[in-house]
């Protein structure tokens, strides 16, 4: 199938929009210019945005009672990248994949790697996969991997991050994620240090065989599947985890892995100080790991992570250099537009968080006005910044409208005559 959204397509569908984006652009421009702020800037920190799409994103997800797939599902690998290209092709902020393995292990890497670079597309981060057992494997992950008390069950683990980081080094990536279920269910199941310390044993082996320049994302997550207790529960114990390894160690913060109501903007913040905030995997929740888009329930809570994010960035925090993922899982919607809608909002919160007047904010602060310092935060959070979005997309040659023109394309129900179901494995789990 050929590839159906070029330049010229995109551009075609942008033509009719064109004069009331500017006449848009030009009245913020103006309302932006009161308040001292430059548009121009903000069009600058939108267009440089950058966050990687997960492989698993782009199929339907599932719940632990069913999925519902649609059409036109990614069978294979190839078939991702596809997808991934079409956000990227309309989005312009998505030039990064993240891939699981075993899931996406390509037989051919290389031709991987030339099919994602023909697309305009970079394969940046491996993720492992011992959360599920696959065919053929010797041993169990039912309870547990990296922690298992059985030492055979742990290097079994520790050999499939090192051919992670083999296939990753095929395919140009420079990280590896890790997430493991590990955890109890029960009470006394499992001895909480003794568990930890088998984690960092395991762990230490993988850091061991990291190449050069290459960085481990360690997750953390509250709970689930293991609904009592799980190893790397908080960003506490993976910040004692990511310092014991080592410098090229690091946490990484998924939005929905924290007890509801948690101040994760504050947790961000901590990271940052402590040095060790390696990126996120962005989405959004309303009850617990519920893998929503990102901005679709609290996107005030998106923009104030954003805002520790800009406040860090413009401080030139050594170090300071985190990854944007996202990690979502559709389950009602096209994976394809959930994935525009979540790299668009997470643009919006980025370029908000520029629009705080950090000055008058550290004043506020200095005063204890704490009416004053909400305030200033929420002039920005309130501004409709969407004319700077779409002027950035159409500089970049992506869409104005990245929906409309991704419904106009028809690619979906291109994609779902040219693919047939039931013939591949096209949804992930997500951790
Ligand atoms: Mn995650």
């Amino acid at each position: 199938m050929s590839f159906p959204l070029t330049d010229a397509t995109i551009a075609d569908d942008n033509r009719p929009r064109l004069s009331a984006l500017d006449e848009d652009y030009d009245a913020l421009g103006r309302t932006l210019a009161r308040r001292g702020v430059d548009i121009e800037a903000l069009t600058a920190r939108a267009a440089a945005f950058r966050v990687a799409v997960p492989s698993w994103g782009v199929g339907t997800g599932g719940t632990r009672f069913g999925r519902f797939p649609g059409p036109g599902e990614p069978r294979n690998v190839f078939e991702k990248v596809d997808d991934c290209a079409v956000i990227q092709a309309l989005t312009r902020v998505t030039p990064e994949i993240s891939l699981h393995i075993p899931w996406d292990r390509p037989d051919d890497p290389a031709a991987l790697r030339e099919q994602a670079t023909a697309r305009g597309l970079a394969l940046t981060t491996v993720n492992s996969n011992t959360f599920e057992d696959q065919p053929g494997q010797a041993h169990s992950y039912k309870f547990g991997s990296l922690t298992h008390t059985d030492p055979a069950v742990r290097a079994q683990a520790v050999a499939h991050n090192l051919e992670c980081v083999e296939v990753g080094q095929a395919l140009g990536a420079r990280a590896l994620s890790v997430w493991i279920g590990d955890g109890a269910n029960l009470p006394g199941q499992q001895h909480f240090r003794k568990s930890l310390e088998r984690y960092l044993e395991s762990l230490r082996q993988i850091y061991a065989g990291l190449p050069d320049g290459w960085r481990l994302f360690i997750e953390h997550k509250l709970c689930e599947p293991a609904f009592y207790s799980t190893v790397l529960n908080d960003w506490g114990t993976s910040y004692y985890c990511a310092r014991e390894l080592g410098d090229r160690a690091w946490s990484l913060v998924d939005l929905g892995h924290h007890a509801p109501n948690t101040n994760i903007e504050m947790i961000v913040a901590r990271l940052i100080q402590f040095g060790k905030l390696g990126g996120f995997h962005f989405n959004d929740s309303k009850y617990g790991d519920d893998d929503l888009d990102a901005g679709s329930i609290k996107p005030f809570q998106l923009f104030l992570v954003f805002n520790e994010l800009v406040d860090a960035e413009l401080e030139r925090v050594p170090g300071f250099e985190p990854s944007h993922m996202l990690d979502q899982s559709a389950n009602v919607t096209d994976p394809i537009e959930s994935l525009i809608v979540s790299a668009t909002e997470l643009v919006r919160a980025c370029v908000q968080a520029h629009l705080v007047d950090r000055a008058s904010l550290w004043e506020h602060q200095r005063r204890n006005d704490a009416v004053m310092a909400l305030a200033t935060l929420k002039a920005a959070f309130v501004t409709d910044v969407s004319p700077i979005l779409a002027m950035a997309r159409r500089r970049a040659g992506g869409a104005v409208a990245p929906m409309a023109t991704y419904r106009a394309s028809g690619y979906r129900s291109r994609v779902g005559a040219a693919r047939p179901q039931g013939t591949g494995r096209g949804a992930g789990i997500v951790g």
